[in-house]
């Protein structure tokens, strides 16, 4: 994945054309899509394909299963092009070690704090844990919270130089510069971008202020 604007746009949209205009408007500021489930169930496994044929792309679903349907969910991604895909540490090693198997070479983030408010009673208890798990399993990197810059400065001392990809920028309250300062490769932004009047001129200002932040 390329590391230019660090801005990864998060793709909830559920009108497909809709979703590629604001698309073709941002382009030139964005490194990645990430699609979840509402664009994936409303537009289709042949709409991420057609997206991964134009960027990277990856898919945020939190893949949180046996080892053997990880494997499976994680081989239909790589069928679709996907550059990357999101898992939850939370079913443990072997299931976390049956997605960075079946990726086979292609990005793998493990889900670690959540970055909204409710995370706080079972995940941000264990969230350092599944750093580790992350660092033990060899995935590309981790989902830490732009909600709580301090706890990606601690996460990035447990992750070295793994990716930190970071969602809850605006809509959620993060700030971007705070989050990329604390130690975020990425910043990962959906309602800020795609909800403002100009998506095009928000997504600039974003990459902008991260520019301004990286050291
Ligand atoms: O902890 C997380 N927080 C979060 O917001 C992990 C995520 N994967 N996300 C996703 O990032 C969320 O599902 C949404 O797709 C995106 C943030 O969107 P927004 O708050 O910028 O609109």
């Amino acid at each position: 994945m390329k590391q230019e604007s660090r801005l990864i746009l998060a793709l909830d949209i559920t009108d497909f054309d809709k979703a590629m205009e604001i698309v073709s408007q941002t382009a030139e500021f964005i490194d990645a899509i990430k699609v979840n489930y509402p664009f994936v169930l409303a537009c289709g496994m042949g709409a991420v394909k057609e997206l991964a044929q134009k960027t990277n792309v990856i898919c945020d679903f939190k893949v949180a299963d046996i080892p053997n349907t990880n494997r499976l969910i994680v081989e239909q991604v790589k069928k679709a092009g996907a550059s990357g895909v999101i898992c939850q540490a939370f079913p443990g090693k072997d299931s976390v070690e049956a997605c960075v198997k079946a990726a086979e070479g292609m990005d793998v983030f493990v889900v670690t704090e959540m970055s909204h408010p409710g995370a706080d009673r079972y995940l941000i208890p264990v969230a350092e844990d599944m750093a580790e798990l992350a660092v033990e399993v060899g995935a590309t990197g981790i989902i830490a919270p732009a909600t709580r810059p301090e706890k990606v400065k601690q996460l990035r001392e447990i992750v070295g130089n793994l990716k930190i990809l970071s969602p809850g920028i605006g809509a959620q309250g993060g700030s971007a510069a705070d989050t990329i300062r604390a130690g975020a490769d990425y910043i990962i932004v959906g309602r800020a971008i795609y909800q403002a009047e100009d998506p095009r001129e928000a997504a600039r200002k974003l990459a902008e202020e991260v520019s301004g932040a990286v050291q």
